[in-house]
């Protein structure tokens, strides 16, 4: 944990891009799919949530907001939020377009923050992620072809498929509304970049759940 941001004061252009990630992040994997769509060389830092290393003041010199992923690209910059990151790597690296956020109202943090009780605290989530899906099954209905936007992958496809992940595994949320949003997800779930990416391929997640990806 002491190392971390040590890689800062490496002479820029000899070192790769570090990514500061967490098998446990859905944003995190949102900048791992975009990363492997664009086949971009990079370190990855892994962050232990669970031990709440994110919350560490090493990390909080890296990332001011204690959150993750955070991103150092190879001239020493770094970066957080991961649609500015994954902007970022759009301006270096071409090919995208939209984005749907319901992250930041699900987010753990927000939920604890919520005044409600704890087993109430799990239908607001539902219902955060319900709201949006239904959103975004409204647009997908008319600017859907193979992906989000057409038949191209772009930055919606990259938020999707990880939001799709926490409302499933982590809030229980029934898919069966959401036929377009479904389709779509399954489709990107058979590409290696984003299976690749997935929170179950990566060394820090439990061993209880490596390599379990569907
Ligand atoms: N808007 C931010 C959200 C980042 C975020 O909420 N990250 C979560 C993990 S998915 C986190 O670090 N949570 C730690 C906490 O809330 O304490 C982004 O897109 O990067």
């Amino acid at each position: 944990m002491s190392e971390i941001g040590s890689e800062r004061k490496l002479s820029p252009c000899t070192q790769l891009p570090i990514l500061y990630s967490s098998y446990a992040s859905d944003t995190s994997w949102r900048v791992r799919i975009a990363l492997a769509w664009k086949g971009i060389e990079y370190k990855t830092r892994y962050i232990n949530m669970d031990a709440s290393e994110h919350l560490s003041e090493a990390y909080a010199q890296l990332n001011p907001s204690k959150k993750l992923p955070c991103f150092i690209t190879k001239n020493g910059k770094i970066l957080t939020q991961s649609l500015a990151i994954i902007e970022y790597l759009e301006s270096m690296y071409p090919a995208l377009d939209i984005a749907c956020d319901i992250q930041p109202l699900q987010a753990k943090k927000v939920l604890k923050l919520v005044d409600i009780e704890l087993d109430k605290r799990e239908a607001f989530a539902r219902k955060i992620f319900v709201m949006g899906f239904e959103a975004l099954e409204t647009r997908l209905e008319s600017l859907s072809g193979t992906y989000c936007l057409g038949d191209q992958i772009s930055i919606a496809d990259f938020c999707l498929v990880p939001m799709v992940f926490a409302a499933t595994k982590h809030h229980g949320v029934d898919m069966k509304p959401f036929p377009f949003i479904t389709r779509i997800r399954n489709t990107l779930m058979t590409l290696p970049e984003f299976r690749s990416s997935h929170p179950y391929n990566q060394p820090d997640c439990p061993d209880s759940v490596k390599g379990i990806v569907q």
